[in-house]
Parts: C-alpha cells; sequence; structure tokens
C-alpha cells in the first residue's frame, strides 16, 4: 500500500450522494461495482458505537440493481438464483445466491420481485449485469437487463425507525423485515425496504432518481437531530460480530455456497433447475473440504483485517483469515477464516501470521460470535 490517493476518471463513479458524504466528513473509500463505498467516517470503532446506539444514514448506491423486465424475467431470476424464486412475490426481498456451473459463487444479491416481470437484483462486488445479459441472449429470453438509476441510501441502527417515521409517516412501521412498500417522495413512489447490511435495524430507500439525491439525504438529516443522525457506513466490526459476509473478501467464485455456510438459501432439495445445482449437490454428496468459520484470535486489540492473512496448523498452511477486528462489545479479537478439514471443526487451534509475527487463535462457529 502506497497511501497514494486514487485518481477519479469515469470508470470510478460518484453516487447521487456523495456531495454529501464528503461534506459529512469521510475519511475512507472503498471502490465496489466501480463506485465509492465509504469504509470510516471517524474512526471504525466510534462509527461501531454510534451505530449500535442511534441512528446512520448510509450511501450505499454501490447497491447496484441489475432489472431484468419482461415476459421471461422470472424465468431468468429462477434460473439464475439458487434460491427458489418460483414463488416469489412483489414487496418481498429474498437473499439469492448466484452460482455459476460449478457452484462457485458470483454474487450474493438481494433479489426483490417489483412485479411478476420486473425483478431487481441488488448485487454485491462483481459484474453480474453482464452474467444476466449473457444468459438472457444465450437462452433467447425475452427480457431486457439493464442498469436502472437506482442509488440505495440505508437509514440502519435502533433509532432508524423512528427517523423514518418522521420523514415518510407512520406506515414506516408497517414494513415487516425484508418487505418493502413504496412512500412519495418530491412526486415519485420510492420503494422502502426493511433490510441493510447490519443487524442494527433499518431501512433502504431505492431512490431511482438520481437529481433527487441531495434532496432525499437533506430531507432526512433534516430531522435527524433527535435520533444524533450521522453519516455512516458498513462497518467492519458490527458486520464481523454480525456474521455478515462480503463477496469478494470472505466469498469468491472459488467458494461454493456450502462452503460458507449459505446452503439454507439454496433449493437443492426442490425440482428447481438452477446453475449450479447439480454441482452442489455433487459436493453435498462428497462433503466439503473447507469451510468458512469464525476464529477468535488471541493477543492485544487487533486492527482491522481487510486482506487476507495465513492460518496454519502444524507449520503447514490450512487456509485464510478473510476479515477481522477487535470487537469491543465482546472485547475479543473475532475473525471469518476458511479453512481445509479437518482444522475449520470447533475447538481447532491454530496459528495465523499477523504483522509478521504470529499469533493463537480457536476456530468457532461464526453464530457464536451473535450468541455470545
Ligand atoms: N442490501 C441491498 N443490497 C445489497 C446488500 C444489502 N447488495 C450487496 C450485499 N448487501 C449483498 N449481501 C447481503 C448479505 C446479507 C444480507 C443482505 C445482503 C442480509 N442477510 C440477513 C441475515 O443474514 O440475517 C437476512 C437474510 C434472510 O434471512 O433472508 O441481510 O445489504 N439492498
Amino acid at each position: 500500500m502506497t497511501g497514494a490517493a486514487i485518481f477519479p476518471t469515469r470508470r470510478l463513479r460518484a453516487t447521487p450522494y456523495t456531495a454529501r458524504v464528503e461534506a459529512a466528513g469521510v475519511s475512507g473509500y472503498t471502490v465496489y461495482n466501480h463506485m465509492f463505498l465509504p469504509t470510516v467516517f471517524k474512526s471504525l470503532e466510534e462509527d461501531y458505537h454510534h451505530l449500535k446506539k442511534y441512528a446512520q444514514i448510509w450511501d450505499v448506491s454501490v447497491e447496484r440493481q441489475v432489472q431484468l423486465k419482461g415476459p421471461d424475467a422470472h424465468k431468468l431470476a429462477c434460473i439464475m438464483s439458487a434460491r427458489d424464486l418460483r414463488n416469489a412475490q412483489p414487496g418481498r426481498c429474498y437473499y439469492a445466491p448466484i452460482c455459476n456451473s460449478k457452484g462457485g459463487l458470483i454474487n450474493d444479491p438481494v433479489a426483490l420481485c417489483i412485479a411478476p416481470d420486473i425483478y431487481w437484483f441488488s448485487i454485491a462486488d462483481s459484474d453480474m449485469l453482464h452474467w444476466a445479459a449473457g444468459l438472457a441472449q444465450g437462452m433467447g429470453l425475452d427480457v431486457e437487463v439493464t442498469e436502472p438509476d437506482v442509488s440505495p441510501l440505508a437509514i440502519q441502527g435502533p433509532m432508524a425507525e423512528d427517523l423514518l417515521v418522521d420523514v415518510f409517516g407512520p406506515e414506516i412501521r408497517d414494513i415487516k423485515f425484508f418487505r418493502f412498500s413504496t412512500f412519495p417522495f418530491k412526486g415519485r413512489m420510492l420503494n422502502i425496504a426493511r433490510s441493510g447490511w447490519s443487524k442494527q435495524g433499518g431501512f433502504e430507500i431505492y431512490l431511482d432518481d438520481s437529481s433527487l439525491g441531495l434532496d432525499l439525504w437533506d430531507a432526512i438529516t433534516a430531522k435527524g437531530e433527535p435520533y444524533n443522525l450521522r453519516a455512516g457506513c458498513p462497518n467492519l466490526i458490527e458486520r464481523v460480530e454480525s456474521g455478515l459476509l462480503g463477496y469478494g473478501n470472505d466469498m469468491t467464485i472459488k467458494d461454493t455456497p456450502l462452503e460458507i455456510g449459505l446452503e439454507k438459501y439454496c433449493a437443492l432439495d426442490s425440482d428447481l433447475d438452477f446453475i449450479g445445482k447439480e454441482a452442489l449437490l455433487k459436493q453435498r454428496a462428497l462433503g466439503t473440504k473447507k469451510q468458512l468459520k469464525g476464529l477468535y484470535i488471541d493477543g492485544p486489540k487487533l486492527g482491522p483485517i481487510t486482506i487476507p492473512l495465513l492460518c496454519q496448523k502444524d507449520s503447514k498452511a490450512v487456509g485464510i483469515a478473510t476479515s477481522g477486528v477487535y470487537s469491543p462489545d465482546l472485547d475479543r479479537n473475532i475473525a471469518f477464516a476458511m479453512l481445509d478439514n479437518p482444522a475449520c471443526e470447533k475447538g481447532q487451534k491454530i496459528n495465523i501470521n499477523i504483522n509478521g509475527g504470529i499469533q493463537t487463535a480457536t476456530v468457532c462457529e461464526i453464530m457464536d460470535f451473535i450468541q455470545s
């Protein structure tokens, strides 16, 4: 890492909210779907404590929508997604892993059924637009695949609901988890879902007109004071504690849903034919050779792990830690790690290379972070 600034170009897209994010004092970005995604405002720990107590406004425009529209939209959604979308209902969201024919994960979007002939795949960081369009072309489907002008804005944290009631009205309370309803804003009807990439509760507003980005941001922040609202972003500490996996970091095309614990979102026991099913059934029958697990890492407070660290047992490589950090609330260092059998078994002791030194760690279930 050089610490040099990133040179902005047309390929690196700003968002409808970037001006406000900058004004709010963003201090770090990553690149996600060729766009800026904030990673830190004050500090990872300050952002974390604030998120768990108040309300935050997050620019998650990077959650791009791949829209399938037309007579064959449903058919394409069903073949693409490992999740069974055959009975998808308008107004509902579905966590929907997408695999290639070998079962390798190519994305883990939230699928929204907008209408029987319109689906949005709210994607993680990989170019799904080309995959979906390629499938439509190759299969001769009557469906239009586009990236519409939609830029989600998330309001997260325990006070998110009260805040959005002040902005959009009491009907906000009626939205159930992973469902959405429409609310008027400046002459448009916006989809608002109870969802988001934290476990602190909250909503995602699917703004479908970039020119209203600053107005939407301002309308919400204008009501923010009673809730101590401030700008935030997906927080590394909170999301590891919550077991939320990041595509490209905790899982890649080299991993299958069975290896990362997403089997429950895959329709393996149905008669649905989706891409990757055969390979996944075969893997399930043979058993996986590696698993994404949790780690409790010994030693002093761990700085953020954002680049994989080597894990060893008896001086042999057994995998990598993919994300991790010190958790103030658990008062422990926690991480995700992709580990080979049998090092991945709960209770196993492994070594991890941190800054040239060796630290000991104990394997656990990712769910243990949430339950402890
Ligand atoms: N919201 C939207 N789009 C997204 C994300 C999001 N696109 C990128 C990325 N995040 C996709 N990945 C996830 C991973 C987990 C969840 C959502 C998106 C999630 N999981 C819940 C859980 O694990 O408890 C619930 C899943 C369920 O039970 O259906 O929320 O955050 N728009």
